[in-house]
């Protein structure tokens, strides 16, 4: 498959108070996740905040991704979108833009039946000539699958893979026993080893843009069966995950950045800037990271 595999980071999206994309700051973060080593980028899903965002900001961000990594490694675009001719769009301009693959959430809200959802992905693949990866996250569309479900979508021509954000391992070691050439992403940045262990090709995660060098050492260490490092990397990352998600996950990604001198940018709302608390909170995850 042209799909990549490894350390792929859900890339963030700085904006400014306005809601404007603020593209010297995705460049810099662009720039810094490629010189620790990621194997490619996803863009534009959840963590680059594409629901908030309107069809023509997602074409931007595709743009300015595309035209900084120039090549170096492979881009995934998101292109899931609740209007369908907005994501049919999408798809060609990422065709345009040199992606290498689109992918798309599980059709959300109206609870689509079965049959709904394959059409969905069924057309979406005859149009485009990128592979696709389907996004499932069925706590966030509220709509699972069973892996006899997922592996009938997985036979829709094109589609080649799956973002796999869920917790349920049975399911996941299910697919891989069931589709051995699928491409399968670990989509929870906590079940990473774990993920590893049952066959994962790849992990695409919101909290790589800032834990790139760890995770990256993680995926080594397994690679050469030092699963005692592996774990002691993976139980590292969780402690900070934690932190991160407890308080308020994408904002705080973003200040982290902003540590760093990369910028980083505020979200779109409703999210909300940190208070002043959670800022102290940011500076405490910051040292953490940097002292592991
Ligand atoms: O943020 C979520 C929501 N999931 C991400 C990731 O699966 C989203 C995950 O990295 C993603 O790839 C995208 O942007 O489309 C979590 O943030 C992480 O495991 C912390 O819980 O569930």
């Amino acid at each position: 498959s042209a799909l990549p595999g490894g350390i792929i980071p859900a890339l963030l999206t700085p904006v400014d108070s306005r809601g404007d994309i603020l593209r010297d700051h995705l460049v810099s973060l662009l720039e810094y996740t490629l010189d620790c080593g990621v194997s490619g980028f996803y863009v534009g899903g959840s963590t680059g905040e594409c629901f908030l965002m309107s069809v023509s900001q997602r074409k931007e961000v595709l743009s300015i991704a595309s035209e900084t990594v120039s090549g170096r490694v492979p881009l995934i675009a998101h292109i899931g979108a609740q209007n369908v001719d907005d994501s049919f769009y999408l798809a060609e301009e990422a065709h345009a833009l040199g992606y290498s693959a689109i992918s798309a959430v599980t059709p959300y809200y109206y609870g689509f039946s079965f049959q709904e959802v394959f059409s969905y992905y069924q057309e979406l693949c005859q149009i485009s000539q990128l592979p696709m990866v389907m996004y499932f996250i069925p706590a966030l569309t509220g709509r699972t699958f069973t892996s006899q479900e997922i592996a009938r979508l997985a036979a829709i021509p094109g589609l080649e893979g799956i973002k796999f954000t869920d917790g349920d391992l049975f399911k996941l070691e299910r697919l891989r026993g069931q589709l051995p050439d699928f491409v399968i992403y670990s989509g929870y940045d906590e079940l990473l080893l774990p993920s590893l262990s049952l066959g994962v090709n790849g992990a695409i995660g919101s909290t790589y843009n800032v834990t790139a060098p760890l995770v990256i050492a993680l995926w080594e260490s397994f690679r050469e069966g030092d699963l005692a490092r592996a774990g002691h990397l993976q139980r590292e990352l969780n402690t900070i995950i934690e932190m991160l998600v407890g308080n308020n996950l994408y904002p705080t990604l973003k200040d982290l950045l902003a540590r760093r001198g990369l910028g980083g940018g505020l979200c779109r709302r409703p999210f909300l800037p940190l208070t002043a608390s959670q800022k102290e909170e940011s500076a405490r995850i910051d040292t953490h990271i940097t002292r592991v």
